[in-house]
């Protein structure tokens, strides 16, 4: 985790993935873009990958035990998932809200226009991901962007996209600091 101070308005990191339920239909995975730009989430990285079953043992490592985990490891590892790196002031809290409820039946009940209340199909295969804290979000995006540094990202690239201009890029999928000096990614 970084030690640097941050402002209280500084933007939060989150990690966010689509499972491969949603990747496997193009459809499904341009819709969770889109809703990802439309809420005005910043996208500061992003990738594609298919996942080892021990990577997934090891980020599911907290749901060892549980009825579901071996189901949930063997899903993940089944197909292509993809991840993001997401800014925006409170962005963990507002990816949970934007993802709705674990369960897919609930999700569909109290949060129908959220997107596992949308494209939800079980339990398991519930369309996304999301860091559910700070320390969470620093170990997932650790995982997932071996070669991101949180602390560099602060001192660099945050405040500039903080205070604009910020592009969006259609071919990369991701944003950059438009204003002169903008570094983009790394
Ligand atoms: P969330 O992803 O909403 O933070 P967690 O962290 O409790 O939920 O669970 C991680 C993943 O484990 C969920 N996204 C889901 O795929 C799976 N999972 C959780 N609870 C259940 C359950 N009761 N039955 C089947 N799968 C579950």
């Amino acid at each position: 985790m970084t030690s640097i101070l941050r402002s209280p308005q500084a933007l939060q990191l989150t990690l966010a993935l689509i499972k491969p339920d949603a990747v496997a239909h193009p459809l499904i995975l341009e819709a969770v873009h889109q809703q990802i730009l439309s809420n005005k989430f910043l996208i500061v990285r992003m990738r594609e990958l298919l996942w080892r079953k021990e990577e997934c043992q090891k980020f599911y490592q907290e749901h060892e035990g549980r009825f579901f985990y071996q189901r949930l490891v063997e899903f993940m590892a089944s197909g292509p998932i993809r991840a993001y790196i997401l800014a925006r002031k409170d962005a963990i809290q507002l990816w949970r809200t934007l993802m709705g409820p674990t369960r897919v039946f609930r999700a569909r009940h109290v949060a129908p226009d959220s997107i596992r209340g949308s494209f939800g199909l079980t339990d398991t295969r519930n369309t996304t991901h999301g860091s559910d804290s700070v320390v969470s979000a620093s170990r997932e995006i650790a995982a997932f962007f071996p070669d991101f540094s949180e602390q560099r990202w602060y001192e660099e690239e945050e405040p500039q996209l903080r205070c604009g201009p910020v592009r969006y890029s259609p071919e990369g999928g991701i944003h950059c600091a438009a204003g002169p000096g903008g570094p983009g990614p790394a």
